[in-house]
């Protein structure tokens, strides 16, 4: 099976870590910007600048960024380009224990976790994270760089832009359009759409900044 390296070291890249041995990865080890330790056997291999004599010695091997995200910063893409450019090859991970109906689109570096539901004809940009028992329905179009958090229901027919973070258990109602850089609140009910990028929490979902 493939040789890949997480790019970060953290509680995102610990779930990941587990889900590409569940797939059979061969993972080299980890990068960070500091060394923390052994992670479910997998070794730090030290900072990000050593993923060009990495990249070097191992014709064709896969990177994955393993650093979460809970903003909507733009930091995952970032890195996944950079990764990209020094010729790692970019992954989709989905866990064996998803479900991704038939004529779901995945965006490379895009990570689908335990128990996440993806549903016929929705497609996602690069770099997205859809996380554990996250449900998102038919026909959605999901940009880059987007988090799904645990639990999440987003229905059918919705929109969610670039750099969005859709907090645990929020709920985006059908046909919904969300525009970039939007965070939606845990718990949150968007029942319209969001053409103003900030920070939405309630039910219904109201802007606070
Ligand atoms: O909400 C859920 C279920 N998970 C969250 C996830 C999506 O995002 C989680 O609770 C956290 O809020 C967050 O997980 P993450 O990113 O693993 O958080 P943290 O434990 O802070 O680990 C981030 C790691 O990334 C740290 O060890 C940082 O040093 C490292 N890091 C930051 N920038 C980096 C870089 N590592 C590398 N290799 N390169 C970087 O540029």
């Amino acid at each position: 099976m493939d040789r890949i390296v997480v790019i970060g070291g953290g509680g995102h890249a610990r779930v990941l870590i587990s889900i590409l041995k569940k797939i059979g990865y061969n993972i080299a080890g980890y990068t960070d910007r500091d060394d923390r330790g052994v992670i479910l056997g997998i070794p730090y291999l030290g900072g990000d600048s050593i993923l060009p004599e990495i990249v070097r010695g191992n014709d064709g091997c896969s990177a994955i960024i393993g650093v979460g995200k809970i903003d909507t910063s733009d930091l995952r893409l970032k890195l996944q380009k950079e990764v990209e450019v020094l010729g790692f090859s970019i992954p989709i991970i989905v866990s064996p224990k998803a479900i991704i109906n038939e004529g779901v689109k995945l965006g490379i570096g895009t990570a689908v976790f335990d128990a996440a539901v993806i549903n016929s004809g929705t497609e996602t940009g690069m770099a997205c994270i859809l996380n554990t028992n996250c449900t998102v329905e038919h026909d959605c179009q999901i940009g880059d760089n987007v988090h799904i958090a645990p639990g999440v229901t987003i229905s059918g027919g919705v929109a969610i832009g670039d750099n969005c973070m859709i907090g645990t258990g929020a709920i985006i109602i059908q046909s919904v359009n969300i525009c970039a850089n939007c965070l939606i609140g845990a718990g949150a009910t968007v029942v319209k759409d969001l053409t103003i990028p900030g920070t939405y929490v309630g039910n219904p979902a109201e802007k606070v900044r």
